[in-house]
């Protein structure tokens, strides 16, 4: 038996049927990267591409037993949060990942594009003080941004997002009109990275496909800037690629 140097990752997400986004998707990024992927759900999620239709969050207690039965047999090279569901499933989380040094990247999920509660509003502080203190990055939007931290403009809203912890963080531009440019805050500095906008694809997950990704990056042990251009350019393809299954007149699924 020869031992595998395949790094590893962990997903800590909702489940999303179509494939669209959530777990499902980010497994499939993680094997696109050569990565071997670990899956926790949170939550499973009723959903088509047209809209959510329900949210079954998991027993917390079942989500923390999973998490402290695979940790003491495996620990991943990096972990990805995303959907956390609710306050309870999100402290269950913390308390477990608080006995490890595995570095995290908080996609800090609150909505789903139709407006649907994917965190519950109480949860938000927890957040903030459990997830985004600690974590090796942050990957708001502006609207997550803006519901966090209070600031819609992205220096401002990075600088709380350092001050409560995280040791960088990536707002991303794609909800702001323009061209989707992405801040990088670190301590050291800010800096932008441009994006290109692809017109006329309405794509979800496109936020649980770049957080995974650079999820994979840093569990190659790359740096963490090199790590968010990788993912950057893959998710531009995943976009480019875009295809609408089903009726067609849903969002339209990345191509991983
Ligand atoms: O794209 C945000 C998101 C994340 N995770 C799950 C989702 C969604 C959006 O619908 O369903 C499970």
């Amino acid at each position: 038996m020869t031992r595998s140097t395949q790094p590893v990752a962990l997903s800590i997400a909702g489940s999303d049927p179509t494939g669209g986004a959530g777990l499902q998707l980010d497994l499939r990024v993680f094997t696109r990267f050569d990565v071997h992927g670990m899956a926790i759900p949170t939550a499973l999620v009723a959903q088509s591409t047209q809209k959510v239709h329900r949210v079954l969050p998991a027993f917390p207690h079942v989500v923390s037993e999973q998490l402290a039965v695979l940790l003491a047999d495996i620990v991943p090279d990096a972990i990805k949060i995303g959907m956390l569901a609710t306050d309870d499933i999100l402290l269950a989380v913390a308390n477990v990942l608080d006995r490890y040094e595995i570095p995290r990247v908080l996609d800090p999920v609150l909505s789903a594009s139709d407006g649907t509660a994917l965190l519950e509003r109480r949860a938000y502080g927890n957040l903030m003080n459990r997830f985004v203190n600690g974590a090796a990055l942050v990957t708001p939007n502006l609207p997550e941004a803006e519901a966090l931290t209070g600031y819609s403009d992205p220096e401002s809203a990075g600088a709380v997002f350092l001050d409560a912890g995280a040791e960088a963080v990536l707002i991303k531009g794609g909800h702001a009109a323009g061209t989707p440019d992405d801040l990088l805050v670190t301590p050291a500095g800010s800096r932008w990275l441009r994006g290109e906008r692809i017109e006329g694809v309405r794509a979800h997950g496109t936020g649980c496909a770049l957080s995974s990704a650079i999820t994979c990056g840093l569990a190659r042990g790359n740096q963490l800037q090199e790590s968010v251009e990788g993912a950057k350019r893959f998710v531009h393809g995943a976009i480019a690629g875009a295809s609408r299954p089903g009726s067609g007149e849903g969002q339209s699924l990345l191509k991983i």
